[in-house]
C-alpha cells in the first residue's frame, strides 16, 4: 500500500470523528442551555446573530422565499456549518495536535459572540458553548488517539497479530457510543423544548373567564407616578421570582389536576376545566418573600384571578384537629399554611389562574398557584400546585422548615425608600418616596426622618385595601451636605414598625430602611 492509500481512509475517519465530537458538543450545549440559560442555546443564538448581521433586504428575501420555514432552514445551515468545521477540526487534529483544539476554540468564540449578542443574555449564557466545545474536544482528542493507534503504519512488528482489530474495535466502539449518547441527549433536549413550546402555546390560547367577583378598582392616585418609585401594580415581567427548581415546571393545563387529601371527610379531585367553570374572584394582593432584606425588592403587587380556597375546603370538610394545609407543587416544593388563614371568610386566599389580566406566566406558576394575603410566599404561595393535604403542624412541615426557616410566616410590617435613587441630588425640593406594607392589616402612617431631626409624616396614597402595599411620598427641602434618610411605618392596628434589626432567617427581616444622599 502506498502512503496515500493508507492515509485516505484515515482522513475520512478523522473527519467523521470530528463530526461525532461536534454532534456530542451540540447535544451537551443544548442540555446545559436548557438548565442554566435559555439565552445560551448556541445554535439558535448564532442563527439570530447571523440574521442580525445580514442586510435587511436579504432577511426579507429569506422570509418571502422560505416563509415560516426561514428559522428551521437557518438553524439547519448553522448546524451543518458547525459540523463541517468539526470535520475540519478532526482532520487537523489528526495531522497535527492540537490543531483541532484551535478550530474548536475559534468556533467557541463565534458561539459566545452569538450568545452574548442576545438581549436576554446573562453571565451564564456562554456556559453551554464552553461546556459543549470543551467536551467535544476531549472526545475528539480521545478518538484521534485511538485512530492513530489503529493506523496500520503505526503497527510494530512486535505487536500481536490481532492488535489492529483490537484498536479498531476500540475506536469504532467509542464512535458508536458517543454517537448514540448524543442522539439520546439531542432527542431529550428536543422533547423538553417541545413540551415547553406546547405549554406556552396552550397558555397563549387560553381565554380566562371574567371574574364573578370583581377586584376593588384601583383608586385614582394609588400610583403616585414618581420617577424611581415602584409602580403600584408590578408588571408581570418585572415581578420578582423565587424558585427552588432549576428549570421551571411545564404543565399542560389539560393534564393538570388538584387533589385535596388528608384529614378531610371528602377527598376532592379538580381538573383545570372544573376550576375555570367555577365563579372566580379577582383580588389584589402584594406578595413578599421572607428572604427580602430591609429595603429589598423581593416584593410585588398584582391582581390575582382565582377560586377561593375556602370554598374548596368547605367542600372537602376538614376533620377536627387539622390546623395546616400542606400544598405541594409539581416540582416537589411544599408549603405549610395555617388552615384558618385558608378558611377565613374575610381573607381572599386564592387558587389563582390569572395575574394582572393574563393567564399566570409559566415562571409564576402556570396553570395554577396559591396566593394568600398576609403570609410570606414560602408558607403560602405554592406555584404549579397539584395537591393540598389537610394535616397538622405537629405532623407535617413545608420545604423550607427543615432548612432553618420558621414553620409559620406572617409578613412583617415594613417600609422602603425607593427614591431618590441617585447618591447625589441637587439642593431644593426633592421627592422622597417609597412603599410600605403590612398585608391583611394595612398601613395607617409612614414617617421619614432626615438625619436626626424630628419624624415628618409622609403623604399616603390610597390603595385597594389592606392586602396591598401603599405608596408614600414627602417633599424634602434638601440643603447641601451629606444626609441620611430613614423611614418607618405604622400599621392599621397602630403598631409601630420595629427598629430592631433582624436578618431574613428564620422568619423575615426587620429594622428601618435608611439611605445616604449627598446634596449639592
Ligand atoms: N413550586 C414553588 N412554589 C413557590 C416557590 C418555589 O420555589 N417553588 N417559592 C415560594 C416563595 S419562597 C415565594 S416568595 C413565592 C414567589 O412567587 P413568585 O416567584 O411568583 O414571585 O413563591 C413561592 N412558591
Ligand atoms: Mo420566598
Amino acid at each position: 500500500m502506498t502512503e496515500a492509500e493508507t492515509t485516505r481512509p484515515l482522513l475520512w475517519w478523522s473527519r467523521l470523528a470530528g463530526v461525532i465530537s461536534g454532534v456530542a458538543g451540540l447535544a451537551i450545549a443544548n442540555l446545559v442551555a436548557w438548565v442554566v440559560s435559555p439565552a445560551g442555546s448556541p445554535v439558535s443564538a448564532v442563527g439570530e446573530a447571523i440574521i442580525g448581521l445580514l442586510p435587511a433586504g436579504m432577511v426579507n428575501w429569506g422570509k418571502e422565499t422560505l416563509g415560516t420555514a426561514d428559522k428551521p432552514v437557518l438553524l439547519a445551515i448553522v448546524t451543518v456549518f458547525v459540523l463541517l468545521i468539526s470535520a475540519l477540526a478532526g482532520q487537523l487534529e489528526l495531522r497535527r495536535r492540537p490543531f483541532g483544539a484551535l478550530v474548536f476554540g475559534l468556533l467557541a468564540l463565534f458561539g459566545i459572540a452569538g450568545v452574548i449578542s442576545r438581549s436576554n443574555s446573562t453571565f451564564l449564557s456562554p456556559l453551554p458553548v464552553l461546556v459543549g466545545l470543551l467536551l467535544a474536544y476531549m472526545i475528539l482528542s480521545t478518538l484521534i488517539t485511538r485512530l492513530i493507534r489503529w493506523h496500520p503504519r503505526r503497527r510494530l512488528a512486535s505487536d500481536e497479530p490481532d492488535a489492529t482489530s483490537r484498536e479498531r474495535r476500540s475506536f469504532l466502539g467509542m464512535m458508536i457510543f458517543v454517537g448514540a449518547a448524543s442522539a439520546v441527549a439531542a432527542v431529550g433536549a428536543r422533547a423538553l423544548a417541545g413540551a415547553a413550546n406546547a405549554v406556552a402555546a396552550a397558555r397563549s390560547a387560553l381565554a380566562l373567564p371574567s371574574p364573578a367577583t370583581k377586584a376593588v378598582p384601583v383608586p385614582a392616585g394609588a400610583d403616585l407616578k414618581i420617577a424611581g418609585l415602584a409602580p403600584y401594580v408590578t408588571p408581570n415581567a418585572d415581578f420578582y421570582r423565587i424558585d427552588t427548581a432549576l428549570q421551571v415546571p411545564v404543565i399542560n393545563p389539560d393534564k393538570w389536576s388538584l387533589k385535596i387529601i388528608g384529614m378531610v371527610e371528602n377527598e376532592i379531585e379538580l381538573s383545570f376545566a372544573d376550576l375555570l367553570a367555577k365563579p372566580l374572584t379577582e383580588h389584589m394582593t402584594t406578595l413578599t418573600c421572607v428572604s427580602n432584606e430591609v429595603g429589598g425588592d423581593l416584593v410585588g403587587n398584582a391582581s390575582w384571578l382565582g377560586y377561593p380556597i375556602r370554598e374548596l375546603l368547605a367542600q372537602a370538610r376538614p376533620r377536627p384537629g387539622a390546623d395546616m394545609v400542606l400544598s405541594r407543587s409539581e416540582d416537589g416544593f411544599t408549603a405549610g399554611t395555617p388552615l384558618d388563614a385558608l378558611t377565613d371568610p374575610k381573607r381572599q386566599a386564592l387558587l389563582a389562574v390569572g395575574m394582572n389580566g393574563e393567564p399566570l406566566p409559566v415562571e409564576h406558576g402556570f396553570p395554577v398557584r396559591m396566593v394568600v394575603p398576609g403570609l410570606y410566599g414560602y408558607v403560602s404561595a405554592t406555584k404549579w400546585v397539584t395537591e393540598l393535604k389537610v394535616t397538622t403542624f405537629a405532623e407535617d412541615y413545608g420545604y423550607w422548615t427543615p432548612l432553618g426557616w420558621s414553620a409559620r410566616g406572617p409578613i412583617k410590617l415594613a417600609s422602603r425608600i425607593d427614591t431618590p435613587r441617585a447618591r447625589t441630588v441637587d439642593a431644593g425640593t426633592v421627592a422622597v418616596a417609597g412603599v410600605a406594607w403590612a398585608q391583611h392589616t394595612g398601613i395607617s402612617k409612614v414617617e421619614v426622618k432626615i438625619d436626626n431631626a424630628d419624624w415628618q409624616q409622609a403623604a399616603l396614597a390610597p390603595t385597594t385595601g389592606p392586602d396591598t402595599w401603599r405608596q408614600w411620598h414627602l417633599a424634602w427641602q434638601a440643603t447641601p451636605g451629606d444626609h441620611t434618610l430613614t423611614v418607618r411605618a405604622t400599621d392599621a392596628n397602630q403598631q409601630l414598625q420595629t427598629d430592631q434589626t433582624a436578618a431574613p432567617a428564620p422568619d423575615g427581616a426587620s429594622g428601618w430602611h435608611s439611605i445616604d444622599v449627598r446634596v449639592r
